[in-house]
């Protein structure tokens, strides 16, 4: 999938700015900073849940490598990085679950556990 190691770094950081993108959209409308637009919510979720999924491959042995953000533990702590990567996975589904019935309530629950599984796993592999 990547021919360099610089290339995995570049794929993976590519993913998450979008992720950061798409959810701060949604999160602007959870946090009443922008007017609910269910429909943008809709399409915004949508999109996340699929890039979502994109980044974990993007970590493979050997990517350590050049300015990256990411810190030794995601290779020393492969299975606490996974479970990470899979309980984010599954909160960004039931944000898109909730985006998709149009329940601002539900909305704001979802986006707060999104959130907090960006935060966790930030806070164990990734510099500041
Ligand atoms: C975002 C974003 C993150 C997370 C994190 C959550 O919108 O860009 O990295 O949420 O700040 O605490």
């Amino acid at each position: 999938q990547f021919a360099k190691p610089t290339d995995a770094v570049k794929y993976r950081e590519a993913a998450f700015k979008l992720m950061a993108n798409h959810f701060g959209r949604i999160n602007a409308m959870a946090q009443g900073k922008v007017p609910f637009d269910a429909k943008a919510a809709q399409a915004n979720a949508e999109v996340l849940n699929m890039l979502a999924k994109l980044p974990w491959d993007a970590f493979p042995a050997g990517s350590n490598v050049g300015n990256t953000e990411a810190k030794p533990e995601v290779w020393s702590q492969p299975d606490k990085f996974k479970s990470g990567a899979q309980l984010l996975i599954d909160n960004v589904a039931k944000l898109d679950a909730a985006a998709k019935a149009g329940n601002l309530d539900q909305i704001k629950a979802a986006a707060g556990e999104v959130g907090k599984s960006c935060k966790a796993c930030h806070e164990t592999f990734k510099k500041d």
